[in-house]
């Protein structure tokens, strides 16, 4: 059985993350979603709230499960016998991104990355741009699955 494991920060989770993930279910048969922490973010939802709403999302698609990410992306991948991690790409830029990236996890434990191209009808959605509209009162509610953008809301008027 073929497993991939599709990383990200999802924070918060968009229609562009749920489109590749997708994607990449086309293509294996089983998609591991793995909450990851970006040492370069300080993220808005707590890890467990991200995993949550994840779920919920892919409740009903077969061969889609959730997970934490709890240390090296590379050492998960091993661990959960995935053969490849899968990224969206939504132009250069985030190409320029996820090289560096895709040939540390292969440096550290020999693990392939796949690059999938995402919807361009959402190149523009970026979890970050999503949390600054909705700061601002923007509406996000076609940017994001449902649930999310209530609980992007409340977050946002916590903190
Ligand atoms: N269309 C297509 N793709 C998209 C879209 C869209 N609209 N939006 C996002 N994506 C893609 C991104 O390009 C990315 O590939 C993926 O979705 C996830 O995006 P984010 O922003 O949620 O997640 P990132 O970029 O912050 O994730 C980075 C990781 C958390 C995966 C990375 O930091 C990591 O692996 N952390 C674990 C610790 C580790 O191993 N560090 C060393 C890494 S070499």
């Amino acid at each position: 059985m073929s497993v991939a494991v599709c990383p990200g920060s999802f924070d918060p989770l968009t229609l562009g993350h749920v489109d590749v993930v997708r994607r990449a279910r086309s293509m294996f048969d089983e998609v591991v979603v793995g909450v990851a922490r970006n040492s370069g973010k300080s993220p808005l939802l707590a890890a467990e709230q991200r995993v949550a709403l994840a779920r919920g999302v892919f409740a009903q698609d077969a061969g889609i499960r959730v997970e934490v990410v709890p240390g090296l992306l590379a050492d998960f991948v091993r661990q959960v016998g995935a053969s490849a991690v899968v990224k969206g790409l939504r132009g250069g830029a985030d190409f320029d991104g996820e090289l560096p990236m895709a040939l540390m996890n292969r440096h550290l434990t020999g693990v392939e990355s796949v690059f999938v191209v995402g919807d361009p009808a959402l190149a523009h959605v970026a979890s970050s741009l999503v949390k600054d509209v909705a700061r601002y009162g923007g509406s996000i509610d076609d940017l994001v699955p449902g649930g999310v953008a209530d609980a992007v809301r409340s977050a946002l008027a916590a903190s």
